[in-house]
């Protein structure tokens, strides 16, 4: 999958690049990020990529004209790569508070991309006609304001890499996880049985998979009606999820 991310500070994402699964899917040349710097595109002698906000009031407004000819080279580059250049292939992404909250259902979709153009914010936000001509999808991490657009960037990048076939190191963690089926994550425990006088459960010493599988998943129920109700209302279990809740509320 190829990545191309404008950012007037491309240095910040050595930290995706570079290290853990993602730093391997990029070695492995399953994932290409490429910066593209919109400083880079500006003709004035000073580089300027941000004006004041016409109106008036604080802060400064990123220039759409940089931005557009970044924007233009990043599709260039993504057809290098072998991209389809349309947004339901290789679609150009702003993250903002604005957009639609991501979740995993629609990381697991965006990793059926050939790859994304990510636009990364800076000052009070991109002049509105870039976002209007350019932009074909606006994503929010949540209902909170950053700095700048990279570290939500990196962290739709981190999700989607996770979800692409083969790149899990333990192959079956990344479908086994929280929310994939819709519920919380069990407990996890290891090494040592014994630790701040706490044991770790008796069933998972057991090597009775059957019934740690149960327990995990029991766990999973317990923790998710207590911490997120909104998840719990929202689970339809699978047919063996159905008849272990039935045996489980048997049980109490
Ligand atoms: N929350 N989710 C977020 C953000 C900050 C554009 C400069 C968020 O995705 N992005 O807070 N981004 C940016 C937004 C202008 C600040």
């Amino acid at each position: 999958m190829y990545f191309a991310v404008i950012s007037i500070f491309p240095e910040m994402f050595a930290s995706i690049r570079d290290f853990g699964i993602t730093g391997r899917a990029v070695t492995q040349q399953q994932v290409t990020i490429e910066c593209i710097n919109p400083r880079d595109y500006t003709t004035d002698n000073y580089r300027r990529i941000d004006e004041r906000p016409f109106g008036g009031g604080p802060g400064m407004v990123m220039m759409a004209e940089p931005l557009a000819q970044a924007i233009d080279d990043a599709k260039e580059r993504a057809s290098q790569h072998g991209c389809r250049i349309d947004k339901q292939h290789c679609p150009v992404i702003y993250m903002s508070p604005q957009g639609q909250t991501l979740s995993e259902n629609s990381v697991l979709e965006m990793s059926d991309y050939d790859g994304m153009i990510l636009l990364c914010g800076r000052y009070e936000g991109i002049d509105e006609r870039l976002l209007a001509q350019y932009v074909d999808k606006e994503v929010s991490l949540g209902d909170y304001v950053l700095t700048g657009g990279e570290l939500p960037a990196m962290v739709l990048m981190d999700s989607v890499i996770r979800r692409l076939p083969d790149i899990m190191g333990d192959d079956k963690s990344a479908e086994q996880d929280s929310f994939v089926d819709g519920l919380l994550d069990c407990p996890h425990y290891t090494k040592p049985r014994d630790f701040a006088g706490m044991s770790v459960p008796e069933v998972l010493l057991s090597g009775h998979h059957a019934n740690i599988a149960k327990w995990r998943f029991n766990q999973q129920v317990l923790r998710t009606q207590a911490r997120r109700p909104d998840l719990w209302q929202a689970f339809t279990p699978s047919a063996e999820q159905a008849k272990w809740l039935k045996e489980l509320s048997k049980q109490d």
